[in-house]
């Protein structure tokens, strides 16, 4: 059974980080009425959906898929790369205790939206989050479960790997045109987004189920095409504080 974890919205997220500020604050009843359509998709894909009820001193805890990279039975427990992001991981690690668990220490930072895996394979961004201690420390946990660890350069100004590319199964992934070369991807299956929808390139796939966010036909039709079905959830208030799909959970 897939399992997917999430919390909630809490009442400060307006005050969540953002690279600048929203045009339009955050509406936090939106945003909750938005999170429930991102449930609801999940568990009609199939997802055993865990709710962690948010915690109000961590505004940005709704992008839960930050606080762990799991796979293969490990759940390695990250130290974000943004103080003020920190206290978001012990409820995170207890919720996950079933699994094995490997806690980031200093001087590590990584945050999981900067990590994709891929079959085998954990992509990893460096970013203004992840550092090297990190990327190491990942791949060291990793390597016991015959996973690989491989680090990649973001371009500028992109905050985490993800914000281009998301997995699409094990050997497929959407990428955003002209962010990544797709020669990075050896041996995988890319679809590109097209340029003007790069938000789109950020998807949560299970199995041929998708959540896309709403507003991207062309990707759509390259989803649809690709034989997947779409559950097209809206984005507005997540995007105003830098997150989009998949940091909205984090699924094992
Ligand atoms: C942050 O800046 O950390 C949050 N406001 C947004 C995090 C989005 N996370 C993600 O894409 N994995």
């Amino acid at each position: 059974m897939i399992r997917a974890l999430v919390r909630g919205v809490p009442a400060s997220f307006p005050r969540a980080l953002s690279a600048t500020a929203p045009a339009e604050p955050i509406d936090v009843a939106v945003a909750r009425t938005q999170h429930a359509a991102y449930r609801d998709a999940l568990a009609a894909m199939g997802a055993r959906v865990t709710f962690l009820v948010p915690d109000e001193a961590c505004p940005d805890c709704v992008f839960i898929e930050d606080t762990a990279v799991v796979a293969a039975g490990l759940a390695v427990i990250t130290r974000p790369g943004a103080e003020s992001r920190r206290a978001e991981t012990p409820a995170v690690a207890t919720a996950l205790a079933e699994l094995d668990l490997v806690k980031l220490a200093d001087p590590a930072t990584l945050d999981g939206g900067d990590c994709m895996r891929v079959g085998a394979t954990i992509y990893v961004g460096r970013s203004a989050r992840t550092n090297a201690a990190g990327i190491a420390a990942l791949g060291e946990a990793f390597a016991r479960r015959g996973l690989r660890v491989v680090a990649l350069d973001l371009p500028p100004g992109i905050l985490h790997l993800k914000c281009v590319c998301s997995p699409l199964g094990d050997d497929r992934i959407l990428l955003a045109e002209g962010s990544l070369s797709p020669e990075r991807f050896d041996g995988i299956e890319v679809i590109t987004v097209p340029a003007g929808e790069t938000y789109a390139a950020n998807a949560v796939a299970i199995g041929d189920h998708v959540i896309v966010a709403a507003e991207y036909p062309r990707t759509h039709e390259l989803l649809a095409r690709a034989g997947f079905t779409l559950h097209r959830v809206p984005t507005s208030e997540v995007r105003k504080a830098d997150g989009s799909l998949t940091c909205q959970s984090i699924v094992f």
